[in-house]
């Protein structure tokens, strides 16, 4: 049985009070070891050790010496593909297939992306000109912000850690991470992988816990934290703001959605149905792009749908390593407790049960998992609850409109803003239309399609502030005019 430990300053080390929780895999519900959970002591330890690494030899390193640690350590990861790969499945379920094209190059590649991102990004620089004649120079100059503490999810989780560790410690900084209690393999490994790779003790630190009363508010709240990189649900975002209002510490936050796609009738129907069967149903639905809320121009909404049911039919279900299975489990049963309340409420909210709405009969080895049916839904209101509120499973409700105007203003009714995808083979309509949605990301024939150098980050109540290729500069970076009287 394996056990999870914290990582702190360089080593691996058992929680102080003897406390540790049980880690299960979603697959059949067996017991995949157990993690120490952090009490103050050990949050506070943490942040120290980071705070100390700043005066250290990383203090002291050029950035040309930095990133050629962050491409060492993205290359440790590939080297160690295999280990990043069966830890990740096993903690979240999901398919081999899915985890060695997502989740592990891409937890790599956040470790490169920044760092040479930086590397070519100029500073601002401008010439006064003062009573003498003679001049003064202003120069920004930028310096890491200090420790920074990162509060990660279970759906994608070293995709999501990488994703603010790296750049991160590409600007400079520490960092102290809380990774989701469901996940804590593949960030426990990371640990060893700094390590090997040279990373001074103290830049990188784990520890492992749940949220409130536990280590995500320890950490979230010691004072020596100096910025807070968050993903998750909005309700924590909101928390984790209160949190970091005291001393005033910046706040990074990525949050929950409640995504449209919008099919028209121009669009290329197969690429449009293989686009939104993606967008709802893979990694199980639980990624925070993906697309609960599907809108058709009537013209195209029968075949649209029956192609959907036809498409949703094939997937198939099954264990990480089953290379024929695309469909694995939900990442707990917790979760899969509240998905089924939402198949349940959207029956008794009035919708038609287009394909799925139940939990399958996986066998006996299976049916102590996660599982659950990929589903949809039709005929439900707008204000419907199932309409309105994020689900975060392998669900969407498709509903015709007749419009463009309809169906921008249907879009943007929601109190998020995270995501949408367009389907029209119309090239001016897509972009009006994008130009319309209330949303932080807009794809147009595609989804999830992601060029690290750009914006990534929510509207609305799916989050404050945008990471991504020079973007983050702002959040992990403090900007520092130097005024030079020539
Ligand atoms: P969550 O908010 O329950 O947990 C996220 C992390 O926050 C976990 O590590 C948890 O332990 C910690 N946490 C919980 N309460 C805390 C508190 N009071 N103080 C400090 N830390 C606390 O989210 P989840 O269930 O792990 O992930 C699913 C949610 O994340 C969905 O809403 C999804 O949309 C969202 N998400 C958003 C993005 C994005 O980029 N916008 C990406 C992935 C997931
Ligand atoms: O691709 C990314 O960089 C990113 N942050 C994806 C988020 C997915 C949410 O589940």
């Amino acid at each position: 049985m394996k056990e999870f430990k914290h990582f702190i300053n360089g080593e691996y080390s058992a929680s102080i009070s003897g406390k540790t929780f049980e880690n299960r895999c979603p697959v059949d519900n067996s017991l995949i070891g157990m993690v120490h959970e952090a009490g103050r002591e050990e949050v506070d330890a943490a942040v120290k050790a980071a705070k100390a690494a700043l005066k250290g030899p990383w203090g002291k390193m050029t950035q040309a010496q930095r990133t050629a640690l962050l491409n060492k350590v993205a290359d440790r990861i590939n080297e160690r593909f295999e280990e990043f790969l069966e830890a990740e499945c096993r903690d979240t379920g999901k398919p081999r297939s899915i985890a060695s094209h997502i989740d592990i190059p891409r937890g790599a590649a956040n470790f490169k992306a920044f760092s040479e991102t930086l590397a070519n990004h100029p500073t601002e620089g401008f010439r006064l000109d003062t009573p003498d004649g003679k001049g003064a120079l202003n120069v920004g100059h930028r310096t890491p912000k200090g420790v920074i503490a990162v509060i990660s999810p279970w759906n994608l989780p070293l995709l999501l850690m990488t994703w603010k560790v790296g750049p991160a410690m590409a600007c400079g900084n520490t960092v102290v991470v809380k990774p989701s209690e469901e996940t804590p393999a593949t960030t426990t490994l990371l640990g060893e992988v700094m390590n090997e790779c040279g990373v001074p003790a103290g830049v990188f630190n784990v520890v492992h816990g749940f949220g409130p009363d536990s280590a995500g508010e320890f950490l979230t709240t010691h004072p020596l934290v100096d910025a807070i990189t968050f993903t998750g649900e909005t309700r924590t975002g909101e928390a984790i703001m209160k949190a970091a209002a005291v001393g005033l510490r910046n706040i990074s936050l990525e949050c929950g959605g409640k995504n449209p796609g919008i099919v028209f009738a121009d669009c290329d129907i197969e690429k449009a149905v293989e686009g939104t069967m993606r967008s709802a149903f893979v990694n199980c639905g639980q990624v925070c792009l993906g697309t609960e809320r599907v809108y058709v121009e009537r013209p195209i909404f029968d075949q649209f749908l029956a192609r959907m049911k036809e498409e949703v039919a094939k997937l198939k279900l099954g264990r990480p390593e089953d290379k024929n299975a695309n469909f694995g489990p939900l990442v707990s049963l917790e979760h899969r407790e509240k998905v089924k309340y939402y198949y349940d409420l959207a029956v008794v909210e009035g919708a038609t049960v287009e394909i799925g709405g139940g939990i399958p009969d996986m066998g006996a080895e299976l049916n102590g998992g996660a599982w659950i049916e990929p589903t949809i839904w039709t005929g439900l209101s707008d204000d419907a609850r199932v309409i309105r509120e994020e689900i975060f499973g392998p669900c969407c409700h498709i509903r015709p409109f007749d419009s463009e105007e309809e169906v921008i203003e249907l879009a943007n009714d929601t109190d998020y803003g995270l995501a949408a995808a367009i389907w029209t083979e119309n090239s001016a309509r897509a972009v009006r239309v994008a130009e319309q949605i209330e949303a932080g990301l807009v794809w147009v024939n595609s989804w999830f399609l992601r060029d690290l150098r750009t914006a990534f980050g929510g509207a609305k109540q799916s989050g404050i502030g945008r990471e991504g290729g020079v973007h983050g500069l702002e959040f992990y970076t403090e900007l520092k005019n130097i005024c030079i009287k020539l």
